[in-house]
């Protein structure tokens, strides 16, 4: 799996900006002998922000990017000029991907949307200049703010596939074919189990216009949710889908069986799934004739919709289709995460300073080279004594 394009966890170390120290500049020129305080702000720093965007399905981009520097703020220059603010670092992810600090394991969001902007690290505010700090008692103020400093952390992205269906069953159960007639997806398919590693995504096409998303996992077995077969690693993507659509093929020896083992399994992992609205499909119903059909109906299980398909002959699969559709659009099984909206991505973004960050720089700590705006010490107040570094 080493090698997979498919990556779905990786961990980024992030810093933002520091902000630029604010100038100490006092204004020299001929003819202007007292000029005054005219040091400029610092800029800010970088922020690093996570972006949405759903033209990505993996993480696999950020795999070889695993650390995000966004650069600092500089500082304020004489003629109350400002720095230059630190350029922010935008990192793109696919929608539905789950961000958690690396030192904690704590969840701190997720992004969902297309082109929705999380903002992440926030850049180190740039510190004032020393004219901002003139007063009638000291018109000379030699001090000025630093910049704040820069926040650091490591964070875990984890990605769980958005899709309005995800398709559960046993290895071999015909899912990956399923996928393949009903969308242009072209997962392999082949008679041997765990034929699929990876989770596929296929647009499935509905009448009028829409269309729904349905995702291929690899084939669950008994014991998946501790860990057995490719198990665990892709239980989670179920996690976020609208519906599950539980496959089990017509020549499985208990249908019922097998549906109730799946159904076990998924709990097990993560009792929330039990709520998720189910459809059950006999795959391979091509070996079956009315008779047995009707056999078979009568022995599953009450309260879950079913339907007899077959992917080779595409028996049921208009069925299929409107089933699923019921539930998807179905009001009370509504899940936010399943409409994502397709406008364009937008290249530029505006962080104000009201917005709220995940983690926000601490204040500034002054260094010592500083004088603090309360030391003012009237013995220095000689304009000849100041350092002046641009008209030296
Ligand atoms: N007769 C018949 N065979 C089918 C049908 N659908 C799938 N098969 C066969 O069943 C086998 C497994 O199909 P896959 O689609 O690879 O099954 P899968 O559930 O994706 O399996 P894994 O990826 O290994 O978990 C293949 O040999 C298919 O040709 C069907 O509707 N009718
Ligand atoms: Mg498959």
């Amino acid at each position: 799996m080493a090698d997979s394009n498919f990556i779905d966890y990786v961990k980024i170390q992030c810093r933002s900006g520091k902000g630029g120290a604010g100038s100490r500049h006092f204004h020299r020129a001929k003819y202007v002998p007292k000029g005054g305080p005219d040091g400029g702000d610092g800029g800010r720093g970088g922020h690093v922000i996570l972006r949405g965007n759903r033209n990505m399905w993996t993480l696999l981009p950020l795999r070889y990017q695993r650390h995000v520097f966004a650069t600092n703020g500089e500082s304020g220059g004489a003629g109350r000029s400002f720095g230059k603010d630190g350029e922010d670092r935008i990192i793109d992810v696919p929608c539905g991907t789950v961000v958690f600090d690396a030192e904690t394991g704590e969840y701190l969001t997720e992004v969902t949307d297309d082109g929705q902007e999380v903002y992440l690290l926030r850049g180190g505010r740039g510190g004032l200049g020393n004219w901002h700090f003139a007063t009638s008692t000291n018109r000379t103020p030699r001090y000025a703010q630093p910049g704040e400093p820069a926040v650091e952390r490591t964070v875990i992205l984890e990605l769980k596939l958005l899709a309005d269906v995800g398709l559960v069953g046993f290895p071999n159960a015909g899912k990956s074919t399923l996928l393949s007639a009903v969308s242009a997806a072209k997962p392999k398919i082949a008679d041997y189990p765990f034929t699929t590693m990876e989770p596929q995504l296929g647009i499935v096409a509905y009448r009028d216009n829409r269309s729904f998303v349905m995702a291929d996992i690899p084939g669950i077995i008994e014991g998946a949710s501790e860990g057995k077969g490719l198990g665990l690693r892709f239980l989670r993507h179920i996690e976020r889908n609208a519906v599950l659509l539980f496959m089990v093929p017509a020549d499985a020896d208990d249908i019922v069986a097998q549906y109730e083992i799946l159904l076990g399994e998924l709990t097990r992992f993560n009792p929330e799934l039990a709520d998720k609205p189910r459809v059950l499909a006999i795959s391979k119903s091509d070996m079956l004739d009315d008779e047995l059909k009707d056999e078979i109906a009568k022995t599953l299980p009450e309260g879950i919709p079913h339907v007899f398909i077959s992917a080779v002959t595409g028996q049921g699969l208009t069925q299929l289709k409107d089933l699923l559709w019921a539930e998807i659009t179905d009001e009370s099984n509504q899940l936010q995460l399943s409409n994502i909206t397709h406008r364009p991505l937008d290249g530029h973004h505006r962080v104000s300073e009201e917005d709220a960050f995940i983690f926000e720089p601490s204040a500034p700590e002054p260094d010592d080279e500083d004088f603090g705006a309360d030391d003012y010490d009237p013995e220095l107040d000689d304009f000849e004594d100041f350092d002046d570094d641009i008209y030296k």
